[in-house]
């Protein structure tokens, strides 16, 4: 009889179990239906993907296995459509006989995502566990934290702690599920369809039956025709991600970490680990709602002005200097007065740049072309600072949800459906990465320079005010006060997304 693996063929062969020994896991990722076309967005803007060949044999040579590294936590934020579904575990034996049989099959690994002939349908992009859900799996976790307070206390506590790290005006925005700490898992799933993701999602619920529950599920969406890649303000995004030493050189301007600073155990990871965390990650989830016609308004009430500027280039320019960089994905500081599509398409020099000057000082002390407070700047200063190797680099992941800006919203400047940023960062370190990004440069007026003020699209000051300076170029030292957050948390938490090998013999044991 001749097999058609058609997903819902494949999801009965799976959950009916007559392909589940140990075994065959191999042959059964092999039967994982394969696509025409990447899962990914190809766009010139991002740089290159090695293929898998060119991945593997630089990684092998560096000790790094990709093939043990969960699919999303290197490639960045090139998703189509993505779930993100976060569920609770009732019935731990079962679970983790189904985790290790049906689900660890079809987790897409970074090896197989590089290729589009290896690419499934829809990629299990990554299944990871909040600290709850590793104790309710009884995972020995060393010194009870996996070397990750934050992580252990989960991301409520670093709003509510004594210590607000995270600037939220309290959790009244939070999403309630995210309050509640009964979450224990997320999983992640890609593909360029929703009735693919649909399709997978049918498929795992019937694996794990009861032993799961569903808590929340959040959609997110590349947005549509010419705006894909470009979250909801209208920038393009994930220009800029680090890659780790190992893989492939990398674009210009990209920073290169040592692969410790994402994947646990790996060099530059000094952290006292247990011996299955290695080539895990840190997932960091946020759901950042975004008030795009309010962040308009702003923008149109006050433009920049400038000889030979019109009122609607004024604001342009004005939401440029508070990110750093121009809609099209160019970077101010190599063209500070116009939007240059062609260098924000080009991945060979959208990211070729550190703000300083030829023969300028070292670090530089000029924002005329880009703000000290931009949010590119104040979340990777390059060479304001004395080196590259801060250890705060983040992968980051995430995709936009939610609708357009209706015609409705747009003519009375006010948010009427939600929309944002489905925000994922990687990282070996949650203190040393995310928070440290969140309240120590972007959140501090005082970095990098004293008084200079908050990164005015992240910067968080509980609620209150957010002063910033150097928007406008000819005056750079005046003062604008945000009064307004255009970007609203409604939450998170903070999850290990472990390699699959630890998933074969230590979460499923
Ligand atoms: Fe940001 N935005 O539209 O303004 N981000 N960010 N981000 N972000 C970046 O360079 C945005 C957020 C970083 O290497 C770009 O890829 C929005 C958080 C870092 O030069 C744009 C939200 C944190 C970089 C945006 C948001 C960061 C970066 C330029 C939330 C960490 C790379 C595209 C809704 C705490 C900097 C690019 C570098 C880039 C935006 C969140 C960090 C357009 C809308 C929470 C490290």
């Amino acid at each position: 009889m001749k097999l058609d693996f058609t997903p819902t063929l494949l999801s009965f062969v799976l959950c009916a179990g007559t392909l589940t020994s140990a075994a065959n896991i191999r042959n059964v990722r092999a039967l994982v239906p394969r696509r025409q076309s990447s899962l990914l967005i190809n766009n010139t803007a991002y740089p290159e993907l090695p293929s898998a060949a060119q991945a593997n044999s630089s990684a092998a040579a560096a000790g790094l296995n990709l093939t043990n590294v969960q699919g999303d936590i290197l490639i960045g934020m090139r998703k189509k459509k993505e779930l993100f579904y976060f569920f609770g575990i009732s019935d731990a034996t079962t679970f983790k006989a189904k985790l290790k049989k049906e689900i660890l099959p079809r987790i897409t690994t970074t090896t197989q995502l590089l290729d589009v002939s290896t690419q499934p349908t829809t990629a299990l992009l990554n299944i990871a566990f909040s600290h709850p859900g590793l104790l309710t799996l009884n995972v020995s976790l060393g010194n009870d934290t996996l070397g990750d307070p934050a992580f252990a206390a989960g991301q409520l506590q670093s709003v509510t702690g004594t210590n607000n790290i995270l600037g939220d005006p309290g959790t009244k925005n939070w999403v309630p599920q995210f309050l509640e700490k009964k979450i224990h898992g997320v999983i992640l799933m890609a593909s360029d369809t929703v009735d693919n993701i649909n399709s997978e999602l049918k498929t795992i619920k019937s694996c794990f039956g009861d032993s799961i529950a569903e808590i929340y599920t959040l959609e997110g969406a590349a947005r549509p025709g010419a705006e894909e890649g470009h979250e909801h303000f209208g920038f393009m995004d994930g220009i800029s991600n680090p890659t780790i030493s190992g893989l492939p050189p990398p674009n210009p301007g990209q920073a290169v970490v040592p692969a410790g600073e994402i994947l646990l155990g790996e060099k530059n990871d000094t952290v006292q680990r247990p011996d299955w965390a290695k080539d895990g990650s840190f997932l960091v989830f946020r759901q950042l709602k975004q008030l795009v016609p309010e962040f308009n308004k702003f923008l149109a009430d006050n433009p920049i002005s400038a000889p030979g500027m019109t009122p609607k280039q004024g604001s342009e320019l004005l939401g440029a200097r508070m990110v750093g960089r121009w809609k099209s994905g160019a970077p101010i500081f190599l063209s500070p007065n116009a939007d240059d599509p062609a260098l924000g398409n080009d991945s060979m020099r959208n990211n070729d740049f550190n703000y300083t000057d030829p023969g300028g000082p070292v670090p530089p002390t000029n924002q005329t072309k880009c703000p000290f407070t931009a949010h590119i700047r104040k979340t990777r200063p390059r060479a304001d600072l004395p080196s590259e190797d801060t250890g705060r680099h983040i992968v980051r992941g995430g995709i936009p949800y939610g609708p357009e800006v209706s015609d409705d919203e747009a003519s009375y400047n006010q948010t009427k459906t939600e929309r944002g940023l489905a925000f994922v960062a990687y990282q070996s370190n949650i203190a040393r990465g995310f928070e440290f990004l969140q309240k120590s440069w972007a959140g501090n007026p005082d970095f990098v320079h004293k008084g200079e003020g908050f990164d005015p699209i992240i910067g968080a000051n509980q609620g209150n005010p957010r002063p910033v300076t150097g928007l406008d170029p000819k005056n750079l030292n005046a003062t604008t006060t945000l009064v307004t957050d255009f970007i609203v948390s409604r939450g998170g938490e903070y999850f290990f997304s472990p390699s699959l090998s630890a998933i074969a013999n230590t979460l499923t044991v």
